[in-house]
Protein backbone atom coordinates (compact mmCIF):
# COMPACT_ATOMS: atom_id res chain seq x y z
CA UNK A 1 0.00 0.00 0.00
CA UNK A 2 1.28 3.56 -1.16
CA UNK A 3 2.35 5.44 2.21
CA UNK A 4 4.57 8.42 1.57
CA UNK A 5 5.05 10.60 -1.55
CA UNK A 6 6.24 8.58 -4.47
CA UNK A 7 9.22 9.03 -6.30
CA UNK A 8 7.33 11.73 -9.21
CA UNK A 9 6.50 13.64 -5.87
CA UNK A 10 2.75 12.73 -5.61
CA UNK A 11 0.17 13.91 -2.92
CA UNK A 12 -0.16 10.54 -0.33
CA UNK A 13 -4.21 10.99 1.16
CA UNK A 14 -5.31 9.82 4.23
CA UNK A 15 -9.33 8.61 4.35
CA UNK A 16 -10.74 8.66 7.41
CA UNK A 17 -14.21 7.28 8.18
CA UNK A 18 -16.19 7.62 11.15
CA UNK A 19 -19.35 7.31 13.18
CA UNK A 20 -20.91 8.84 16.58
CA UNK A 21 -23.83 7.11 18.06
CA UNK A 22 -25.67 7.35 21.52
CA UNK A 23 -25.82 3.07 21.60
CA UNK A 24 -28.85 1.82 22.87
CA UNK A 25 -29.24 2.38 26.62
CA UNK A 26 -28.09 6.29 26.40
CA UNK A 27 -30.87 8.72 25.71
CA UNK A 28 -28.38 11.30 24.29
CA UNK A 29 -24.50 11.07 23.02
CA UNK A 30 -21.58 12.06 25.31
CA UNK A 31 -18.92 11.97 22.86
CA UNK A 32 -17.51 14.63 20.32
CA UNK A 33 -15.57 13.53 17.55
CA UNK A 34 -13.04 15.77 15.23
CA UNK A 35 -11.81 14.96 11.88
CA UNK A 36 -9.84 17.19 10.48
CA UNK A 37 -11.92 20.54 10.61
CA UNK A 38 -14.89 18.45 10.57
CA UNK A 39 -16.70 18.14 13.92
CA UNK A 40 -19.22 16.00 15.53
CA UNK A 41 -20.54 17.59 18.81
CA UNK A 42 -22.32 15.39 20.75
CA UNK A 43 -24.65 14.42 18.00
CA UNK A 44 -25.51 11.48 16.29
CA UNK A 45 -23.40 11.02 12.70
CA UNK A 46 -26.40 7.55 11.84
CA UNK A 47 -23.79 6.37 9.27
CA UNK A 48 -20.08 6.51 8.66
CA UNK A 49 -19.14 8.98 6.90
CA UNK A 50 -15.84 9.21 5.70
CA UNK A 51 -13.48 12.31 4.67
CA UNK A 52 -10.10 12.44 2.12
CA UNK A 53 -7.46 14.41 3.34
CA UNK A 54 -4.07 15.20 0.95
CA UNK A 55 -1.13 14.87 3.64
CA UNK A 56 -0.94 18.99 3.15
CA UNK A 57 -0.92 19.84 6.59
CA UNK A 58 -1.34 17.86 9.92
CA UNK A 59 -4.99 16.23 10.19
CA UNK A 60 -6.04 15.70 13.38
CA UNK A 61 -8.09 12.59 14.39
CA UNK A 62 -9.82 12.26 17.93
CA UNK A 63 -12.57 11.53 19.90
CA UNK A 64 -13.77 12.97 23.41
CA UNK A 65 -15.89 11.10 26.05
CA UNK A 66 -17.81 13.58 28.14
CA UNK A 67 -17.72 12.22 31.90
CA UNK A 68 -20.47 10.45 33.42
CA UNK A 69 -21.73 11.38 36.58
CA UNK A 70 -20.32 14.66 35.76
CA UNK A 71 -22.95 17.49 34.51
CA UNK A 72 -22.69 18.75 30.80
CA UNK A 73 -20.03 15.93 30.11
CA UNK A 74 -21.62 16.88 26.31
CA UNK A 75 -20.47 20.20 26.41
CA UNK A 76 -17.07 19.33 27.90
CA UNK A 77 -16.59 17.14 24.81
CA UNK A 78 -17.59 19.41 22.14
CA UNK A 79 -15.29 22.28 23.70
CA UNK A 80 -11.91 19.96 23.32
CA UNK A 81 -13.41 18.67 19.85
CA UNK A 82 -13.47 22.35 18.58
CA UNK A 83 -10.58 23.87 20.05
CA UNK A 84 -8.56 20.61 18.28
CA UNK A 85 -10.34 21.26 15.11
CA UNK A 86 -9.42 24.89 15.25
CA UNK A 87 -5.62 24.23 16.15
CA UNK A 88 -5.07 20.76 14.22
CA UNK A 89 -3.47 22.34 11.24
CA UNK A 90 -0.66 23.70 13.47
CA UNK A 91 0.49 20.34 14.97
CA UNK A 92 3.37 19.38 14.19
CA UNK A 93 4.95 17.54 17.26
CA UNK A 94 4.68 16.13 20.51
CA UNK A 95 5.37 19.20 22.22
CA UNK A 96 2.34 21.36 20.28
CA UNK A 97 0.19 18.62 21.13
CA UNK A 98 0.65 18.74 24.78
CA UNK A 99 0.76 22.17 24.47
CA UNK A 100 -2.89 21.66 22.55
CA UNK A 101 -4.22 19.24 25.02
CA UNK A 102 -3.29 21.40 27.93
CA UNK A 103 -5.10 24.58 26.44
CA UNK A 104 -8.03 22.26 26.15
CA UNK A 105 -7.52 21.69 29.62
CA UNK A 106 -7.69 25.71 30.59
CA UNK A 107 -10.56 25.72 28.56
CA UNK A 108 -12.79 23.17 30.45
CA UNK A 109 -12.28 24.52 33.37
CA UNK A 110 -12.53 27.83 32.45
CA UNK A 111 -15.99 27.25 30.94
CA UNK A 112 -17.07 25.33 33.76
CA UNK A 113 -15.93 28.63 36.39
CA UNK A 114 -18.76 30.52 33.97
CA UNK A 115 -21.28 28.71 35.05
CA UNK A 116 -22.55 26.46 38.10
CA UNK A 117 -24.72 23.87 36.24
CA UNK A 118 -21.28 23.06 34.43
CA UNK A 119 -19.22 22.69 37.82
CA UNK A 120 -16.53 19.29 37.58
CA UNK A 121 -17.85 18.83 34.11
CA UNK A 122 -14.66 16.78 32.49
CA UNK A 123 -14.16 14.93 29.25
CA UNK A 124 -11.12 12.30 27.96
CA UNK A 125 -9.56 12.66 24.78
CA UNK A 126 -7.75 10.03 22.54
CA UNK A 127 -6.62 10.87 18.73
CA UNK A 128 -3.76 10.97 16.25
CA UNK A 129 -2.34 13.74 14.33
CA UNK A 130 -1.14 12.78 11.15
CA UNK A 131 1.67 14.81 9.92
CA UNK A 132 3.26 14.07 6.10
CA UNK A 133 6.00 12.02 8.06
CA UNK A 134 4.38 10.86 11.26
CA UNK A 135 1.71 9.84 13.59
CA UNK A 136 1.18 11.87 16.94
CA UNK A 137 -0.28 9.34 19.33
CA UNK A 138 -2.24 11.19 22.04
CA UNK A 139 -4.84 10.43 25.11
CA UNK A 140 -6.22 11.67 28.27
CA UNK A 141 -8.34 8.97 29.58
CA UNK A 142 -9.93 5.67 28.71
CA UNK A 143 -10.82 6.81 25.38
CA UNK A 144 -8.19 4.32 23.15
CA UNK A 145 -5.71 4.50 20.02
CA UNK A 146 -5.14 1.60 18.35
CA UNK A 147 -2.87 0.83 15.81
CA UNK A 148 -2.81 -2.17 12.49
CA UNK A 149 0.03 -3.39 11.01
CA UNK A 150 1.65 -6.36 9.48
CA UNK A 151 1.99 -6.94 14.00
CA UNK A 152 -1.62 -7.41 13.90
CA UNK A 153 -3.88 -4.52 16.11
CA UNK A 154 -2.02 -2.93 19.01
CA UNK A 155 -2.95 -0.82 21.34
CA UNK A 156 -0.65 2.68 20.67
CA UNK A 157 -2.66 4.80 23.75
CA UNK A 158 -2.22 4.65 27.02
CA UNK A 159 -5.14 4.55 29.15
CA UNK A 160 -5.35 6.31 32.14
CA UNK A 161 -7.32 3.56 34.54
CA UNK A 162 -6.66 1.61 37.32
CA UNK A 163 -5.06 -1.80 37.54
CA UNK A 164 -8.01 -4.01 37.26
CA UNK A 165 -8.73 -6.21 39.67
CA UNK A 166 -8.86 -10.23 38.73
CA UNK A 167 -11.59 -10.93 36.64
CA UNK A 168 -12.18 -8.00 35.99
CA UNK A 169 -12.00 -6.81 31.59
CA UNK A 170 -12.43 -2.99 32.08
CA UNK A 171 -13.45 -0.31 34.86
CA UNK A 172 -15.68 2.97 34.58
CA UNK A 173 -13.09 4.82 36.79
CA UNK A 174 -10.92 7.28 35.04
CA UNK A 175 -7.41 8.72 36.91
CA UNK A 176 -6.94 11.26 34.12
CA UNK A 177 -9.45 13.47 32.22
CA UNK A 178 -9.48 17.14 30.71
CA UNK A 179 -11.50 19.13 33.37
CA UNK A 180 -13.53 16.97 35.80
CA UNK A 181 -11.92 18.16 39.00
CA UNK A 182 -13.69 21.02 41.61
CA UNK A 183 -10.04 23.20 41.16
CA UNK A 184 -7.87 23.57 37.90
CA UNK A 185 -6.01 20.54 37.62
CA UNK A 186 -2.66 20.24 35.48
CA UNK A 187 -2.65 17.13 32.93
CA UNK A 188 0.15 15.52 31.74
CA UNK A 189 -1.00 14.16 28.49
CA UNK A 190 0.32 10.76 26.70
CA UNK A 191 1.64 11.84 23.49
CA UNK A 192 4.21 9.52 21.17
CA UNK A 193 5.43 9.41 17.98
CA UNK A 194 5.34 7.05 15.51
CA UNK A 195 6.24 6.47 11.69
CA UNK A 196 3.71 6.21 9.13
CA UNK A 197 4.82 3.20 7.09
CA UNK A 198 4.58 -0.32 9.95
CA UNK A 199 1.04 0.72 11.41
CA UNK A 200 -0.91 1.76 8.41
CA UNK A 201 -4.24 1.53 9.89
CA UNK A 202 -5.34 3.39 13.34
CA UNK A 203 -8.81 3.27 14.87
CA UNK A 204 -9.33 6.14 17.59
CA UNK A 205 -12.44 5.53 19.90
CA UNK A 206 -14.61 5.45 23.15
CA UNK A 207 -15.15 3.06 25.78
CA UNK A 208 -18.56 2.60 24.05
CA UNK A 209 -16.26 0.28 21.89
CA UNK A 210 -13.27 -1.15 23.57
CA UNK A 211 -15.00 -2.09 26.53
CA UNK A 212 -17.71 -4.54 25.41
CA UNK A 213 -16.06 -5.86 21.92
CA UNK A 214 -12.42 -7.84 22.87
CA UNK A 215 -9.37 -7.06 20.96
CA UNK A 216 -9.53 -9.78 18.92
CA UNK A 217 -12.89 -9.70 17.23
CA UNK A 218 -11.95 -5.81 16.67
CA UNK A 219 -8.64 -7.36 15.11
CA UNK A 220 -10.68 -10.06 13.29
CA UNK A 221 -13.06 -6.84 11.81
CA UNK A 222 -10.40 -4.57 10.62
CA UNK A 223 -8.82 -7.76 8.56
CA UNK A 224 -11.92 -8.17 6.83
CA UNK A 225 -13.12 -4.84 6.23
CA UNK A 226 -12.06 -1.23 5.18
CA UNK A 227 -13.06 2.43 5.60
CA UNK A 228 -17.31 3.10 6.83
CA UNK A 229 -17.65 -0.70 6.22
CA UNK A 230 -15.36 -1.13 8.95
CA UNK A 231 -16.59 1.61 11.33
CA UNK A 232 -19.77 0.32 10.85
CA UNK A 233 -19.00 -3.54 11.53
CA UNK A 234 -17.62 -2.33 14.77
CA UNK A 235 -20.48 -0.20 15.59
CA UNK A 236 -22.62 -3.31 15.16
CA UNK A 237 -20.14 -4.99 17.54
CA UNK A 238 -20.88 -2.94 19.94
CA UNK A 239 -24.92 -3.39 19.48
CA UNK A 240 -24.85 -6.79 19.20
CA UNK A 241 -23.36 -6.59 23.25
CA UNK A 242 -25.96 -4.71 24.30
CA UNK A 243 -24.44 -1.06 23.47
CA UNK A 244 -24.62 0.22 26.82
CA UNK A 245 -22.60 3.13 26.30
CA UNK A 246 -22.09 6.00 23.76
CA UNK A 247 -19.87 4.84 20.67
CA UNK A 248 -17.54 6.77 18.31
CA UNK A 249 -15.46 5.49 16.08
CA UNK A 250 -13.08 6.50 13.51
CA UNK A 251 -10.88 4.67 11.40
CA UNK A 252 -7.81 6.24 9.78
CA UNK A 253 -5.97 4.91 6.95
CA UNK A 254 -2.82 6.25 5.20
CA UNK A 255 -2.64 6.01 1.27
CA UNK A 256 -6.21 6.52 1.22
CA UNK A 257 -7.21 3.15 0.97
CA UNK A 258 -10.82 2.80 0.94
CA UNK A 259 -13.25 0.29 1.43
CA UNK A 260 -13.04 -0.46 -2.77
CA UNK A 261 -9.27 -0.79 -2.36
CA UNK A 262 -9.97 -3.68 -0.28
CA UNK A 263 -12.00 -5.15 -2.70
CA UNK A 264 -10.48 -8.18 -4.80
CA UNK A 265 -9.00 -6.69 -8.10
CA UNK A 266 -10.34 -8.03 -11.27
CA UNK A 267 -8.89 -11.48 -12.04
CA UNK A 268 -7.85 -12.11 -8.70
MN1 LIG B 1 -17.98 6.26 27.24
Amino acid sequence: MPVMADAAGSTSFLAVSALSHEGLLRDHNEDSLVVGAWTVCASVTVTPQTLLFPLVSPVVVAVADGLGGHPAGEHASSLVALQLARVGPELSDEAGVRAALSACNETVYREAAADPSRTMMGTTVAGVCVTADSVLVFNVGDSRVYGTGPGGLRLVSVDDSPPLAPGETHTVTVTQTLGGHPARTEVHPHVRTLPLGPESRFLVCSDGLSDVVPDAEIAAILLDHFGGKAVFQLWRAAIDRGGPDNITVALVEIGGETETAGSAEPGT
